[in-house]
């Protein structure tokens, strides 16, 4: 795992001392000699065998129209449905790829409820069926680079997080939002483990918050999220690394100073608060000059070149006019 927590005394592990694609590209072929011909169809790849969860079903809440917000409908060949929901960053259901696909059948996604806090003229508590219901769903085609490398192209259903934030007043001193996300042992495996400080939280500055881009999704391929993308409910922030985009969200906290983020607390050299996708600013153990796109990565598939702020520097780029990006990375 490239992300993991890792201290002076850890041993190397295998994914420090060798390039990411190359590490990925020698697991998965250790994955298909392990999964055998059985396994592994000639189209599949190995951790798709895995992904057999019935998938959760149409909302009607759901059937949402195309969004007209600019940058909103990127023009890149989908990510396949069963790459979208067998490869993923969930790490509260385990650090593997595959973990959360196998392990999230026990969250809990009703009653849910998201509570919001601090500075705000309206705090309360929301329950899912009246977010569902807060503001018309769009659907979304965002690009998602995580940090390691690898991007798809997922359909998201959801609106911006900006419809519930107009509608809760912040006070002049919010400043920030902070995201809580659950952390629930009995419904959790990965908590046990020390991979990270729970619950995991991220933040924005406000004004990243209130763009329209930013968004607050309840399913992808218009049906409700599978508990593994992080139902039932997350947000998207597309021109920022992935794990800006919390999953499972109970909490919405508006600050006056910059929250504390899980991945900064981890290991701040590697992980800024901002983590805008930016080519010119490498990872301090990686390049993050290309990705790899994630359903199209055969063993001659070429790598795509990362974006500044991941295609999305028409929409965002002026929220970081004047700021150096090196240094606020
Ligand atoms: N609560 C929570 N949210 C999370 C994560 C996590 O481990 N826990 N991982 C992040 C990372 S690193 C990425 S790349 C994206 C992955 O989203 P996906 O699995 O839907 O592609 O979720 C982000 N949100
Ligand atoms: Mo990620």
């Amino acid at each position: 795992m490239h992300l993991l927590k890792s201290t002076a005394h850890d041993h190397p592990i295998a994914s420090e001392i060798t390039p990411p694609d190359v590490y990925q590209q020698r697991r998965r072929w250790m994955q298909t000699l392990a999964a055998g011909a059985a396994g592994a169809a000639a189209s599949a790849l190995p951790w798709q065998a895995q992904a057999q969860t019935p998938r959760p079903g149409k909302l009607a809440a759901l059937a949402g129209d195309k969004s007209a917000v600019p940058g909103a409908q990127v023009m890149d060949k989908l990510t396949p449905y069963a790459d979208i929901t067998s490869y993923n960053n969930y790490y509260e259901f385990g650090t593997d790829k595959a973990d959360p696909a196998r392990t999230a059948g026990s969250l809990k996604t009703r009653p849910w409820t998201v509570a919001i806090e601090g500075e705000v003229r309206k705090p309360g508590i929301w329950d899912l069926d009246a977010l569902l219901k807060l503001a018309p769903m769009e659907e979304r085609i965002y690009r998602l680079r995580c940090v390691e490398g690898w991007s798809m192209v997922i359909p998201w259903v959801g609106y911006s997080l900006a419809e519930l934030i107009k509608r809760v007043e912040p006070t002049g001193n919010a400043k920030f939002v902070q995201f809580v996300t659950l952390a629930n042992k009995a419904q959790m495996p990965g908590l046990s483990s020390g991979s990270l400080d729970w619950p995991y939280v991220e933040g924005l500055r406000m004004d990243e918050a209130m763009h329209p881009l930013t968004l607050l999704a309840f399913g992808l391929y218009g049906e409700v999220l599978p508990n593994q993308s992080g139902a039932p409910v997350r947000a998207v922030l597309p021109w920022k690394y992935g794990f800006k985009s919390g999953k499972s969200i109970v909490k919405i906290r508006f600050v006056e100073k910059q929250p504390k983020t899980s991945w900064e607390s981890a290991n701040a050299q590697e992980y800024g608060f901002y983590s805008n996708v930016n080519p010119k600013v490498d990872h301090p153990r990686w390049s993050q000059a290309t990705e790899r796109r994630i359903g199209e990565d055969g063993l001659f598939a070429k790598k795509r070149p990362t974006l500044m702020f991941n295609g999305y520097e028409a929409q965002v780029g002026q929220l970081y006019a004047g700021m150096d990006l090196k240094k606020l990375y």
